[in-house]
């Protein structure tokens, strides 16, 4: 029983550099705002961080996906700024605005960030994995976290601008606050994903969704460095969880770099296939690329580009995700659609 169990975990497979014969799948933001179960759980709180802080609605959101499309995975319901909120740094999520963050406005402000997570807030997180551990045998269990440059972002930029204007002119002024800024969380964030593989999970995504438009020095130090010191701390207290990096940065610029320490590079929509195959090592694993708009229009549209990305990837390991998380509009027929393809590709 324990044997086939292991088997089915074919999202595991995939990151341990080992080709399935059917493509796992799973779709960042899953659980969320495009499903009526997710909106049920949700009216029963005053606020979406109310809801993140309690253990019952987590473990019940995480699975609604599960039992509804069946995917490979399930990723812990939670967000990325829950991290600011056990900072005891002020978010609100405002209904058609977004999140919203107490931004710095002296340097004391950013000197007296608190060292330690408050985790009153963190251990439901963590005891919903223990939750789901014990429901989802036969399915990878995803835990996350923002890197520290996208958890920068909302932190310095309060309401975040389209261009980052807020943060970039922060870090080009105040050199020495950036490095402070981005040094504190990297050690929260490490703490949180090591929290939650000792809680149980199989893998861990680091989200760097805001590592874009950035420039090259920026980047190299604020976002790439900065995960290079969160993956190797983790990787030697725990070697055999992969770890998989999301970004919308050229990324495979720094593949040969990011390949020792880093076990599958979750890719946008706006990055050739053919190109990237051709970078990595054969084994190496990569996730998602599908345009989420895709999903939204359906039909031949979605069937012609999960066809065209599953040839492309044949002979890789690869995990079938989108290139960002599942939009609102998303017809719940077009994802039933869409693990159907997945599920009956044939090469
Ligand atoms: O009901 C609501 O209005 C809240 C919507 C919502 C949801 C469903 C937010 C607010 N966060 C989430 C869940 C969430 N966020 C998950 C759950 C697990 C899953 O199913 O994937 C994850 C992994 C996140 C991560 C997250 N939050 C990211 C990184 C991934 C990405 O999409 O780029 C970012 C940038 C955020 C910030 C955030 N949280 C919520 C909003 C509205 C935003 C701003 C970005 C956006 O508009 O999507």
């Amino acid at each position: 029983m324990c044997n086939i169990n292991i088997m089915k975990k074919i999202l595991v497979e995939n990151l341990k550099q080992k080709k399935t014969e059917t493509t796992p799948i799973w779709l960042m933001r899953q659980a969320g705002r495009y499903m009526q179960a997710y909106h049920k759980v949700k009216e029963k709180f005053p606020s979406f961080l109310d809801m993140c802080k309690n253990e019952q609605a987590m473990t019940e959101i995480t699975l609604q996906p599960i039992k509804e499309y069946d995917f490979d995975a399930a990723i812990i319901f939670s967000d990325i700024l829950l991290l600011l909120d056990a900072l005891q740094i002020k978010v609100e999520f405002i209904k058609n605005i977004g999140p919203v963050v107490q931004a710095p406005k002296k340097e004391n402000d950013i000197k007296s960030i608190k060292k330690e997570l408050d985790y009153r807030k963190l251990n439901p997180c963590y005891k919903a994995i223990k939750n789901l551990k014990k429901e989802i045998k036969d399915k990878a269990l995803l835990g996350f976290s923002a890197a520290p440059w996208t958890l920068a972002t909302y932190y310095i930029e309060g309401k975040i601008t389209k261009d980052l204007s807020k943060i970039k002119r922060f870090g080009y002024e105040n050199k020495k606050l950036m490095e402070f800024i981005i040094k504190r969380f990297a050690k929260n964030i490490e703490e949180h994903l090591v929290n939650q593989i000792k809680a149980g999970v199989d893998a861990v995504q680091i989200f760097d969704t805001h590592a874009y438009q950035m420039d090259y020095l920026m980047h190299s130090k604020y976002s790439l460095e900065a995960i290079r010191n969160i993956a190797i701390k983790i990787k030697k207290k725990h070697p055999e969880i992969p770890i998989i990096l999301y970004t919308k940065s050229n990324i495979l610029n720094n593949y040969k770099e990011i390949e020792s320490y880093i076990d599958c590079i979750s890719l946008n929509s706006n990055v050739d296939l053919n190109l990237a195959k051709a970078l990595v090592s054969k084994k190496f694993c990569i996730q998602g690329n599908l345009d989420p708009i895709s999903l939204v229009v359906g039909g031949n549209q979605l069937k012609n580009e999960v066809n065209r990305i599953l040839s492309v990837m044949k002979n890789n390991s690869y995990i079938f995700n989108l290139g960002h998380g599942v939009l609102p509009q998303t017809p719940n027929k077009n994802v039933h659609d869409l693990v159907n393809y997945v599920r009956d590709f044939k090469s």
